[in-house]
């Protein structure tokens, strides 16, 4: 294992020694890792904390909110509200963002979040987690620091100065990118410290697991059912190998097994609700976790083009996620160009 170093420690050294992160971003990460801890402590009391089932409203989305989705969404904004780092925050569980008040002094970066991803496996006790995304408010006059709105958080995923995750599972593990690799640290509950425990992860290349919600097959688009039936035929199909299948119906689970071990996660389009992209959401889903898989090495796509060259229309916008090692989301990607282009000469 990695000589024990902290969190701290570590982003003290980017801030320092590479020179990547100024403090108040390194504050940032910092007091978002603070607020995991404590979502952590709500997590884990489950039934003992009456936090379990609904809290019969819902989002933006239309989904039935949880108990802990809403407790997960006020602990990361009280957290971060004060400090004088963020300018405002966005998250899956408010119609718009949260303009930092005036009461408290204002910074340069933009916070989104995941406050409590996989919300459906929290009562089955099912491993879930935060995902956050930071930008820094583009300025046209960095003289002037003028008033923040929606605007301001629609940067392609490429523009991302922070990411990562906190996946509550059988360990508490904070992962994170500040653009020089991925760093995965577990929450030493005894010191109440996050430990690094792996640095510069990386993803295989390739792999013969695949995450998939298989019970929407008849409504998979043909680059993707090609994909899943050249898998699921195996040795004796055009891979040559058998392949296993994963679905934890948790994003933050999902993609923190592709990290560890490699694998493609996907969630496509489907003809359910054809004007969608897809399900999961392009600022605080798709672009975190599509940057952190690329910098371990691996690839993110929307099925066509790189997710975090997608320059965003809207706050909740939505999109299809091919995502993991790199020479399966590559032949992903092909099929659907393939298919374009037949359709095109069609
Ligand atoms: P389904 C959780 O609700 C989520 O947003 C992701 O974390 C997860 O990958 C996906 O939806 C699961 O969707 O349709 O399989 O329940």
């Amino acid at each position: 294992m990695t000589d024990k170093i902290s969190l701290t420690r570590y982003l003290v050294e980017q801030q320092r020694v590479h020179g990547r992160i100024p403090p108040e971003l390194r504050l940032l990460i910092e007091v978002v890792a603070r607020a995991c801890k404590r979502i952590s402590i709500s997590v884990n009391k489950g039934a003992l904390g009456e936090i379990l089932g609904s809290a019969d409203t819902e989002n933006v989305q239309g989904e039935v909110q949880k108990k802990l989705d809403v407790i997960a969404n006020e602990v990361l904004i009280e957290a971060n509200e004060w400090g004088g780092h963020l300018a405002a925050m966005a998250s899956e569980e408010m119609d718009s963002i949260y303009v930092v008040p005036n009461r408290f002094p204002k910074g340069e970066y933009l916070l989104m979040f995941d406050p409590l991803d996989g919300s459906s496996n929290i009562d089955v006790n099912v491993s879930i987690g935060t995902i956050f995304s930071v930008l820094r408010k583009q300025h046209d006059d960095p003289t002037i620091i003028d008033p923040v709105c929606e605007a301001d958080f629609l940067q392609p995923g490429r523009q991302q100065v922070a990411a990562g995750y906190c996946v509550y599972g059988p360990q508490t593990t904070l992962v994170l990118t500040v653009g020089d690799g991925v760093a995965m640290f577990t929450l030493d509950r005894e010191q109440g410290s996050w430990v690094l425990t792996q640095d510069q992860v990386q993803i295989p290349a390739d792999t013969k697991e695949f995450a998939i919600n298989m019970s929407n097959m008849r409504h998979w688009d043909a680059p993707v059912r090609r994909y899943i039936d050249e898998c699921l035929q195996g040795k004796e199909g055009p891979r040559g190998k058998d392949f296993n299948m994963r679905w934890v119906a948790s994003m933050v689970a999902d993609v923190h097994r592709i990290l560890t071990r490699g694998g493609v996660f996907m969630y496509p389009w489907d003809k359910r609700e054809p004007d969608k992209p897809g399900k999961l959401r392009l600022m605080y889903e798709a672009n975190p976790m599509g940057w952190l898989v690329e910098q371990a090495g691996g690839a993110a796509t929307n099925g066509r083009q790189r997710i975090l060259d997608i320059v965003p229309g809207k706050l909740h916008e939505r999109v299809s996620v091919v995502l993991g090692s790199r020479n399966e989301v590559e032949r992903v990607t092909g099929y659907h160009l393939e298919a374009d282009e037949a359709t095109a000469k069609a």
